[in-house]
């Protein structure tokens, strides 16, 4: 759209005045974000109308991301860029006296998610209205995100996340396409006169599912697409019958997201929230497809379902209902329906990860939903029992040891099942999801990861983008791949210098937040080195420790290093003890090393509480190291990966996830690589020697950073210390640390080094911002797009 300076000095002055009758000058920073929130809006309102009804007037097939979780990240400043009036809303802010940034910052970050998986989902959403695609996503529209961290004492604690305290500015209630969702009591199947069975629900208690949509704006496109986030209400018409106890029970099921622990069985209110806003998905779907068609026969044509890891594979059977009960569709073209509209992402590796729930919950709360899974394992037993035996279909039938398998059920009902990199889609089809590759070898494929440009670029990283402007133009905005041409430059020492004036301004900002936040005075001048992820053993945010007291040591004893300064952002599940313990060990490290003036001269370390989108935004433009040091094998893909190397930070890493695609994109020279292979590791497990005390005993490095953790060298650390200890030595070091700590200290050596050479440093950053633009979500889509959901891009503009 277009809109000058002046038009929206005019515009807003006008919409701050109606809101809160009072001038500008008036204002909290909160009121003005709101003003300049509603009035963003409103320049989405027609286009959002106008793709809406030209999805329908030409019947586009329409994608439908369903996700427990979305991490969408702040929404103003995005929706500014991708309208094409940020520049216009800034000038005019600043005219008004007004910091822009400062507005920005009054707004909320939703929480709706605990990282990767929810991340990947909204740059879906972006990426998805940004290249024309007809995306829409399915979630839930919890009261409460992911929680707030604090550290007390260096422990993590965790504080409610109350994001929508002052509203969320960016969704719509939509109360006319509420629908009802039904949990427990019991059904009776009775044939009709018409031959169709009838399937009648008993003392069923019955939920309002009330949707609240999101507007996706694309970038520079006019198109906006939809994201639905459901909200559980008592029905309207339950009046005096409902208790205030059972509406409290109602509201439950939307209040708060699950943190992400690897073991959720038993976890009633999971369960619900899984059938609550799958169940609402389909059946809005469903409706809205019936509207405009007299029967379902086409419906795989118009309609494709994105399940997004297992939490919504009920999606499968909830279809078939829909389809037979109240579409009386035969359970054959029901079926064939189901497969063609039903795609499935895998996100992790680890096994215990995968969902499971006892047989006896789920169908006490979802009867009918179990009736249709029963049928569903009953007919894949007797297809594939004689073909492949009955112990290999044991072991991976949708029910089986008194559960409800699903990513099982998600693998038989999809016609596509992906990993997120090549080597986790390879390690799917070998290992966690073998059985069914050998069944279905067509349905698996890769699509790798991808991220936001526009949001870590463009809005996150002014410096550099405006540095790029300026050498290579501005159509890198829109197609990153014209980064490439960054290569010209490689040599240019002019643009190498430019390019470490612009990581300087950013990390000097980067500083200053520091500051602010955890009142840690860093030298701005230090290489930055940054691990931002979930806490997780296997990511192994302790080898970072290991390395960091190995520098402690080495300094204590009079070497002189160039400064680091080890940045770290990361929540543990409030459950996850291990990982907790890890947390306050880091926060002692932190105090014992920047509280020592000999060594906080080389070495600094802090921990930036409440990692999110937010903070991510501001860390990662400064970042000169990337640490990707998980266990070879174990990370999914990983996207910080992604991020970090579009801001030219080096990333230092295992061959695990992405980081082998970013290695192949950079080549060997400009990515540093350390530690075992993935095929080392499953050696390790398959002769089963590996001992992790060897590597104590024979490496002295390693043997005294250990010892750190038990000896008292570390104040306030006795139990988490040697539980750690033990962890790696009595229990034997389940991810490797140990194995991989020498070659991880070497290549943090080379890096050091390279650190002197300061535009050889920068030709390899250079090097990895050109390359980055691969990993465009708007390109991941895209595959997706042609390959799974078979739908076609297209932007108004084509038409013209
Ligand atoms: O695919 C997005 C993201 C990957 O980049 C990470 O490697 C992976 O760990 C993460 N997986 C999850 C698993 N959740 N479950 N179940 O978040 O997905």
């Amino acid at each position: 759209m277009s809109l000058t300076k002046e038009q929206f000095i005019t515009e807003f002055k006008d919409i701050a005045l109606k809101l809160y009758a009072a001038p500008l000058d008036d204002l909290s920073t909160q009121q003005l974000y709101q003003a300049l929130a509603l009035l963003t809006r409103s320049y989405i309102g027609q286009p959002w109308a106008e793709t809406k009804k030209r999805y329908d007037q030409e019947e586009t097939k329409q994608v439908f991301y369903f996700s427990i979780e979305f991490l969408p990240g702040r929404l103003l400043q995005s929706n500014l860029l991708n309208l094409g009036i940020l520049s216009e809303v800034e000038a005019g802010l600043n005219e008004l006296g007004l910091r822009p940034q400062k507005i920005f910052d009054a707004e909320a970050d939703p929480g709706l998610g605990n990282g990767g998986l929810g991340r990947l989902a909204s740059a879906f959403m972006d990426a998805m209205a940004s290249v024309g695609m007809a995306g829409n996503g399915n979630g839930i529209r919890y009261q409460y995100g992911l929680f707030k961290q604090a550290f007390v004492n260096g422990y993590q604690v965790e504080l409610p996340d109350d994001w929508m305290r002052n509203g969320f500015a960016w969704e719509t209630r939509k109360e006319n396409r509420a629908v009802t969702v039904k949990f427990g009591g019991w059904v009776e199947l009775r044939p009709s006169r018409s031959g169709n069975l009838r399937v009648i629900y008993h003392n069923t208690d019955d939920v309002l599912a009330v949707p609240y949509d999101v507007a996706m704006v694309g970038y520079h496109n006019q198109v906006v697409n939809n994201l639905r986030l459901w909200s559980a209400e008592a029905p309207i018409n339950a009046g005096t019958d409902f208790t205030l106890e059972q509406k409290e029970r109602i509201n439950q099921i939307t209040q708060i997201l699950y943190p992400d622990d690897s073991d959720a069985s038993g976890k009633q209110l999971r369960l619900r929230q899984e059938y609550f806003f799958t169940s609402a998905g389909i059946q809005s779907i469903v409706r809205h497809y019936r509207r405009t068609h007299n029967s379902m026969a086409g419906f795989a044509d118009r309609v494709a379902i994105h399940i997004n890891d297992t939490h919504p594979a009920m999606a499968i059977p909830e279809l078939m209902r829909v389809l037979m009960d109240d579409e009386h569709v035969s359970w054959d073209e029901a079926w064939r329906i189901t497969l063609k509209v039903m795609s499935y992402t895998n996100h992790t590796l680890l096994s215990e990860a995968l969902e499971v729930w006892p047989i006896d919950m789920f169908s006490g709360m979802v009867p009918r939903i179990y009736q249709i899974i029963q049928e569903i394992d009953r007919r894949f037993r007797l297809v594939f029992v004689p073909q492949f035996g009955q112990a290999m279909i044991d072991r991976i039938a949708p029910l089986g040891n008194g559960q409800v398998r699903m990513a099982y059920l998600a693998s038989i009902g999809s016609h596509a099942i992906n990993g997120v990199a090549p080597i986790h889609s390879e390690l799917l089809k070998k290992d966690v999801l073998h059985d069914l590759y050998q069944i279905f070898p067509e349905r698996f494929n890769n699509k790798t990861n991808g991220i936001t440009p526009r949001r870590w670029i463009q809005i996150g990283d002014r410096p550099l983008s405006h540095l790029l402007d300026k050498k290579i133009g501005t159509t890198w905005r829109k197609n990153p791949l014209a980064l490439r041409q960054l290569h010209d430059f490689a040599d240019d020492t002019r643009f190498l210098d430019d390019l470490n004036a612009a990581k300087a301004e950013n990390k000097r900002a980067l500083a200053k937040y520091i500051d602010q936040v955890v009142h840690v005075k860093v030298d701005p001048d230090a290489i930055f080195d940054v691990q931002i992820k979930r806490l997780h053993a296997y990511k192994r945010q302790l080898l970072h420790v290991l390395g960091i007291l190995d520098a402690y040591l080495a300094i204590k004893r009079g070497e002189k290093r160039p400064k680091r300064l080890h940045i770290f952002g990361a929540k543990a599940a409030p459950s996850y003890v291990y990982a907790k313990e890890i947390i306050k060990v880091m926060n002692a490290v932190a105090d014992l090393v920047n509280g020592d003036p000999d060594v906080s001269k080389y070495l600094q370390v802090v921990f930036l509480p409440n990692y999110g989108v937010t903070m991510a935004e501001k860390i990662i433009p400064a970042a000169d190291i990337s640490e990707q040091i998980s266990t070879a094998g174990k990370e999914a893909s990983g996207t910080s990966n992604m991020k970090l190397m579009s801001a030219g930070a080096l990333t230092l890493a295992t061959l695990d996830g992405a980081n082998i695609e970013i290695k192949d994109a950079v080549g060997d020279d400009n990515v540093e690589i350390f530690g075992l292979t993935e095929e080392e590791i499953a050696g390790y497990y398959q002769r089963g020697d590996y001992h992790a005390r060897d590597f104590y005993d024979q490496d002295p490095r390693l043997h005294a950073a250990l010892d750190m953790l038990v000896n008292g060298q570390i104040p306030g650390i006795e139990t988490e210390g040697r539980d750690i200890f033990n962890s790696l030595l009595t229990y034997n070091d389940e991810y490797f640390v140990l194995a991989d700590f020498e070659s991880y200290l070497a290549a943090n050596e080379r890096l050091d080094k390279l650190y002197q050479q300061p535009r050889i440093w920068a030709k390899k950053a250079l090097a990895n911002i050109a390359e980055s633009g691969r990993f465009s979500a708007d390109f991941t889509v895209q595959r997706y797009g042609r390959e799974i959901w078979h739908v076609v891009a297209k932007t108004p503009e084509d038409d013209h």
